[in-house]
C-alpha cells in the first residue's frame, strides 16, 4: 500500500493508534519481589540496550522462527539475556507484526526457558510499535531514478517494521503516558542538518520540497516509555537512528543520524525542546527534573567511524546526562587487538566498544550502543557483555559470523531514589 502525498500523515497516525499495543502477561500486581522498598530507600534497577539482529530476511519469517523453541540465535541472545537479567531491556532490530506476536513468543519460548543453565527471565510488561523501516515513502528518496525497494521507504527497510524494536520490562509501563515520535518530520527541527545535492546550486536541496513535506526523521521509531521503579517514573527513551552510511557524498544518513540523536538530546532539555510533537501533536519535551535514561543503538561513536562529528556528543556532553561511569568489557580491547585493521588507528578506548564491525576495509569495532540515565539517577554500575575469548560465555558473543549479533549488549544499573 502506498499512501498518498496528503493523507500520509492521518493514515499512518490512525494506523499507529491501531497498532499500539501493550501486553500485561500474569499477576496484574506490580513489580512483586523486586519491588516496593522502603520509602527513602534507593531502589535499583538494571538498564539494557541489546542490538540482537533478530530481524529477518521477509515479512513473517521472525514470527514463524520463534514459534518453536529451535532457532539457535534466538536461543543464545536469550541466554546472554538471562546471563545479565536487565529489569529493562531495548531490543533494537527485532522486527515489528501488529499484533506482537513475535514479542509474546520470544518471551513463552525463548526467555522463559532456562539456556545452559542459566534461569529463565520473565517480563510482564512489553511494549512494540510500528516502525518507519519498510513503509514506502512514494518518492526517490536515494535519487537513483526509480520509485520503490528498501532505499526509497520512510526508514531503509524490505518490509514494513523490518529492523524494528521490543522492550521488555520487568516494571510497569505507563501505557497512558507512552509517546511515540514514529512521525515527527524532519523539516520541522530547527536548524536541520538537511542534505544538499552537489549537483545543483541550491543549498539543502537532495530532498525535493514534496519530499521534506512527508520525510519523518526517525528511521525506526522514537518512543518515551514512562517505566514505573519504586513509586518512581523513569522515562525510558528508545530509539535506533540510521547508520551513518550506505550513501554519497551528500551524507543524507550520516545526517539524519546526528538529528535522530538530537531530537533526544532537545527532548531533555526543556529550553529546547519547544519544537518536539508526538504522534498524537503533543509539543514538548521533558518536564525539568525529570528521571529518564536514553538507550538503544546511536550507530555513532564519539571519535571513530563514519557519523558526523559530535553526533553521540549530543548526548554524552548534555547538561542532563549522566556520564559519570562508562559501561567497558574486556572482550572489547582483547578483540580490537587480535582483529587489528581499523581498529589499530582508532582514537576512542576499545574497553568502550559495544559492536563489532568489518575491519579491512571497514570501521573496524565501535561504540555504538549507550545506556544514558539522567544525572538526578545514580549510575550504580554498567558493563558492555563481551567476555575474554578464554571466558566460557565467550561463545554467547564469538566472532563473524557470530552466533547472536555483531553488537554486544550494555547494561547499566541505576539507583532510584
Ligand atoms: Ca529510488
Ligand atoms: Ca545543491
Ligand atoms: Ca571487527
Amino acid at each position: 500500500m502506498r499512501p498518498g502525498r496528503t493523507s500520509t500523515r492521518r493514515t499512518a497516525a490512525a494506523m499507529l493508534l491501531a497498532a499500539l499495543f501493550l501486553t500485561l502477561d500474569g499477576a496484574a500486581s506490580a513489580a512483586g519481589g523486586d519491588g516496593a522498598g522502603r520509602s527513602g530507600e534507593e531502589r535499583s534497577a538494571r538498564f539494557a540496550t541489546f542490538n540482537a539482529s533478530l530481524n529477518r530476511a521477509v515479512e513473517g519469517e521472525l514470527v514463524a522462527d520463534l514459534s518453536t523453541p529451535d532457532d539457535i540465535q534466538a536461543q543464545a541472545v536469550a541466554e546472554v539475556i538471562q546471563r545479565v537479567r536487565p529489569d529493562v531491556l531495548l531490543i533494537n532490530e527485532f522486527d515489528f507484526d501488529a499484533e506482537g506476536l513475535a514479542a509474546r513468543l520470544f518471551q513463552r519460548n525463548y526467555l522463559s526457558v532456562g539456556h545452559n543453565g542459566a534461569l529463565p527471565i520473565d517480563y510482564r510488561y512489553r511494549f512494540v510499535a510500528p516502525s518507519n523501516t519498510g513503509i514506502p515513502s512514494g518518492f526517490d528518496l536515494d535519487n537513483n531514478g526509480s520509485v520503490g525497494g528498501p532505499n526509497d521507504a520512510f526508514g531503509f527497510g524490505a518490509f514494513p517494521g523490518q529492523f524494528g524494536m521490543a522492550v521488555f520490562s520487568r516494571y510497569p509501563i505507563l501505557r497512558d503516558q507512552v509517546r511515540t515520535f514514529q512521525l515527527f518530520l524532519w523539516k520541522d527541527m530547527p536548524g536541520a542538518l538537511l542534505p544538499d545535492d552537489p549537483a545543483t546550486p541550491a543549498p539543502a536541496d537532495w530532498y525535493s520540497p514534496q519530499e521534506l513535506a512527508v520525510f519523518r526523521l526517525s528511521s525506526k521509531s522514537h518512543w518515551d516509555l514512562p517505566v514505573l521503579v519504586g513509586g518512581k517514573v523513569i522515562h525510558t527513551l528508545v530509539s535506533h537512528p540510521t547508520p551513518p552510511v550506505f550513501d554519497g557524498p551528500e551524507d543524507r544518513n550520516g545526517r539524519r543520524n546526528h538529528d535522530e540523536i538530537r531530537l533526544w538530546a532537545d527532548y531533555v532539555l526543556p529550553s529546547r525542546s519547544g519544537y518536539v510533537y508526538d504522534d498524537q501533536s503533543k509539543r514538548g519535551g521533558l518536564k525539568p527534573g525529570a528521571r529518564f535514561v536514553i538507550m538503544g543503538d546511536q550507530n555513532a561513536d564519539p571519535f571513530d567511524g563514519d557519523s558526523v562529528p559530535g553526533a553521540p556528543q549530543q548526548l554524552l556532553d548534555n547538561p542532563r546526562v549522566n556520564t559519570s561511569l562508562t559501561p567497558t568489557s574486556p572482550g572489547g580491547p582483547e578483540q580490537a587487538v587480535l582483529q587489528g585493521g581499523a581498529n589499530l588507528t582508532h582514537r576512542g578506548d576499545p574497553a568502550f566498544d559495544t559492536a563489532d564491525f568489518v575491519d579491512v576495509p571497514g570501521p573496524g569495532n565501535l561504540r555504538a550502543d549507550y545506556v544514558l540515565p539522567s544525572k538526578n539517577l545514580r549510575m550504580l554500575d554498567g558493563a558492555v557483555f563481551w567476555p575474554l575469548s578464554t571466558d566460557p560465555l565467550f561463545r554467547l558473543v564469538g566472532v563473524f559470523p557470530f552466533p547472536t549479533s555483531d553488537h554486544r549488549l550494555v547494561w547499566v544499573d541505576v539507583g532510584v531514589h
